[in-house]
């Protein structure tokens, strides 16, 4: 089958132009980096016969039939240069060889620059389409570009498309089935920027007009003044929104629960008589005619519950958020307003995007580092976001669970993490060997996302949750019942009481969710919910819960991503923070009792420690390169 790569610089939508293709969803958004592995697709079109590219008479059959041929689309990551620097600009030049023909997506907004990798693909002596996106945008902003003069100079068919729309697609793929057969000439371009200076200024010309509405938000949203303070306040107002609307969802779903599914509930209880294994597996503790769905513990109540009573609402209203934010192109602006403060713990803004992205499950924001050019700011990124961020998953129960103990104890959890991310980052930046280098980022400008796109990745994502989680989810509850019904949660209980009990203060109990936890997060903060905690308990459990270990699956892609080495290092550094943190809190919280005093007293600490950190590391900076 023919192979056809789809190359460009990074947010330029290549994912874009991939789906409209192929009809396969590539997530896309607005910032660079967004494809970090490869997308395969198949392109089906329809051929005339060979002998038909010259007669075309209606009565000949080769062309009112013609073939059907299959070429398989390879979405490719964003790359700037053929000389790779990071992990996802190596795995677009692997690929390059494989290709048969190369289908260079550019922003025609910023056609000069991009032209820059267009050149180099025309040098590579391969059949080459030049397809000039965000065409939408171009005419926006009173950019023409000569295509027929473009296409004469680079040698090579050029086409208009909007990837969002689809709009260009038929032309292109027109393109694709009748490109000429003949071997392609061999290029070379001596001065590769006087060439694109000549092409621009032969096929370019650009119109005066006013700034629009969303170049200005532009403008402030990146201005060290206003900046910071629009950034704080779209952060908290993110989460007050999604806290807001995921309680009054989870509302209706309670009623939901009760009107609907309680009688199928009650229905097998009573099949499977009211008691016995089998019941506590499945049905968990239920009296009376309402269930607790939260602690009775069944398979059938908690967990289905969990995933879809609590779990769904927050997670459909983070990523419906999440989703706008990254279309829009606030997450690099994001990276670059925070890139002064990112030093301080060793990395640079960018790092913010795979944090980001982690709120939602770590998963992907592991897969984000990619992006990262330095091993030591991948290591420091990997390992803080897989111990200091919970998933979305997690957080929605901690929220809920949480809740009834009061505000102060939600934030006595939040603070301790952001205290544990200040002190570990700035730790990590002391320790680990090398620099972090200055931040050189592309900002791409707003764009106001398309609805089909937000509500197609915003399916991906769900139907990744419910795929993925609710399984593992109902498998975590199963395994741990099973466990307790056979003894070996209390012999577990037994062998970790002396850590669990002696050093972090928690009941035996707790030791049931540090075993789900390895699984998943949400299964295993349920778990407490039974069993009484005092609000100081609470506090040790669910933070050591979010940084003793990243779910298995998040563990696993570390491992891929970081190597052996780095990924075992990372679970050392885990187990000490755990031990650390563990016994911090419970000694702080019983000394200064107000959950309030404790999280002013935390943050200042580690606040403190960090700027200690980073301006010791400053001075052995400067003596080392004076
Ligand atoms: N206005 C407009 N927006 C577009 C167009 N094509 C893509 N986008 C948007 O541009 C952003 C980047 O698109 P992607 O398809 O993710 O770009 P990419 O080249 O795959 O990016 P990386 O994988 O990060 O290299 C997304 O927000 C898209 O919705 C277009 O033709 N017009
Ligand atoms: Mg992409």
């Amino acid at each position: 089958m023919k192979k056809i790569l789809l190359m460009g610089n990074p947010n330029v939508g290549k994912s874009a132009i991939f789906t409209s293709l192929t009809g396969i969803n590539a997530r896309t958004s607005n910032y660079p980096g967004t494809t970090v592995s490869y997308t395969t697709g198949t392109l089906t079109v329809l051929k005339k016969g060979s002998a038909c590219a010259s007669c075309c008479k209606s009565s000949c059959k080769g062309c009112s039939y013609g073939f059907v041929e299959k070429i398989e689309v390879v979405d490719v990551p964003g790359t700037y240069r053929l000389d790779p620097l990071s992990e996802a600009e190596k795995v677009a030049c692997r690929l390059l060889p494989e290709g048969d023909m190369i289908i260079n997506v550019v922003d025609a907004t910023n056609l000069e620059r991009n032209l820059n990798l267009t050149l180099q693909l025309l040098e590579m002596n391969k059949p080459v389409i030049v397809v000039l996106n965000m065409w939408d945008d171009t005419i926006h902003k009173g950019i023409k570009i000569d295509v027929e003069k473009l296409s004469e100079m680079l040698g090579v068919p050029v086409v208009p498309a909007t990837g969002t729309t689809g709009q260009g697609i038929d032309k292109l793929i027109e393109y694709i089935t009748n490109y000429p057969q003949e071997p392609v000439s061999k290029r070379e371009y001596k001065n590769r920027w006087a060439a694109i200076g000549e092409i621009i200024n032969a096929v370019q010309n650009l119109e005066n007009r006013r700034h629009t509405f969303l170049e200005r938000l532009q403008d402030i949203s990146v201005h060290p003044f206003a900046g910071i303070p629009i950034a704080i306040i779209v952060i908290i107002a993110i989460f007050r929104v999604i806290i807001g609307i995921g309680e009054y969802l989870i509302g209706i779903m309670e009623k939901l629960f009760e009107r609907f599914y309680t009688p199928v509930i009650m229905a097998l209880s009573r099949l499977l008589g009211g008691e016995g294994v089998l019941h506590q597996i499945f049905i968990g503790d239920i009296s009376g005619e309402t269930i607790d769905y939260e602690a009775a513990m069944g398979v059938l109540t908690t967990g289905v519950f969990l995933e879809i009573g609590i779990v769904l609402p927050y997670i459909l209203i983070f990523y419906i958020v999440l989703g706008f934010l990254e279309d829009l192109g606030y997450l690099p602006r994001l990276a670059v307003l925070f890139d002064r403060f990112m030093h301080r713990v060793g990395l640079h803004g960018f790092s913010i995007i795979p944090m980001m992205l982690a709120m939602g499950c770590n998963i992907p924001g592991i897969l984000a580092i990619r992006n990262i050019e330095s091993r030591r700011q991948r290591f420091i990124t990997a390992t803080l976001t897989a111990i200091t961020i919970p998933c979305f998953a997690q957080s929605a129960i901690i929220f809920s669970i949480t809740a009834s103990y009061g505000t102060g104890h939600v934030f006595a959890i939040l603070g301790t993490i952001l205290s544990v991310w200040l002190v570990l980052g700035s730790a990590l930046s002391f320790f680990v060997e090398g620099t972090t280098d200055t931040l050189i980022m592309e900002v791409p400008p707003y764009r106001l996302p398309a609805f089909k796109v937000l509500l197609r990745n915003l399916g991906t994502r769900i139907y990744g949750f419910l795929t993925d989680a609710f399984p593992y989810v109902l498998g975590g509850i199963l395994f741990v019942n099973i466990l307790t019904i056979l003894g070996v949660m209390d012999f577990l209980g037994k062998i970790a009481a002396p850590i669990i009990t002696g050093v972090f203060g928690l009941p035996e109990g707790t030791v049931a969710s540090f075993v789900v936890g390895i699984i998943r997060k949400d299964a295993a903060v349920v778990l407490f919910e039974p069993l009484n905690l005092s609000g100081a308990q609470m506090v040790t459990g669910v933070t050591l819960l979010i940084i003793y270990f990243p779910c298995m699956a998040t563990f696993v892609i570390m491992l891929k991503e970081l190597g052996l080495k780095d990924t075992f290092k990372s679970f050392i550094i885990m187990v000490i923070v755990t031990l650390i943190t563990g016994t911090y809190i419970r000694f702080f919280m019983n000394v200064l009792k107000d959950p309030w005093l404790y999280v002013i007293f935390t943050v200042l600490l580690s606040f403190t420690v960090m700027l200690v950190l980073s301006r010791i590391a400053d001075k052995r900076h400067q003596a080392k390169y004076m």
